[in-house]
């Protein structure tokens, strides 16, 4: 068992979507056992995606993530770090496969509707960033 860190990003939220993303995931057999809605503050934004401070979209990312509230939620399955990020698609929507959320739900690369950890170190820092 794995537990691992999703946000649903303002987009997702803006675009009335939340159960329908939720969705994907119970039906693929995994718990939600933590969630809430929060409005991200540009310092708070920012050290989340710290790693991300010397890319040319870093200010974009941290305006976009701050455009509206998110849902971060913790995710708990077999292999839920790899899974979660297989249900949600590649990062650009053009590149995702049929199916995944990105494909049948978000725009472009900057506003791609979800977020998970990359791997077992990530999720541990973001799932204490936002639930402690
Ligand atoms: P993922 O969220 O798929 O793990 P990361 O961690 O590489 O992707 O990037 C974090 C976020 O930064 C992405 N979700 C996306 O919103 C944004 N991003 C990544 N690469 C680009 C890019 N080349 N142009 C614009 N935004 C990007």
């Amino acid at each position: 068992m794995e537990n691992t860190l999703s946000i649903i990003k303002p987009d997702g939220v803006k675009k009335n979507i939340i159960g329908k993303i939720l969705n994907r995931f119970e039906d693929a057999g995994f718990e939600i056992i933590n969630i809430k809605l929060i409005n991200l503050t540009s310092e708070e934004a920012g050290k989340f995606y710290e790693m991300h401070q010397d890319k040319p979209f870093y200010p974009e990312l941290i305006k976009f993530m701050t455009s509206g509230p998110c849902i971060p939620f913790v995710i708990r399955g077999k292999n839920a770090i790899k899974s979660v990020r297989e249900i949600m698609g590649a990062t650009n929507p053009e590149e995702a496969n049929a199916g995944t959320i990105r494909f049948d739900f978000a725009d472009s690369i900057d506003s791609n509707i979800i977020h998970g950890s990359d791997s077992v170190e990530s999720a541990k820092r973001e799932i204490s960033f936002f639930f402690g």
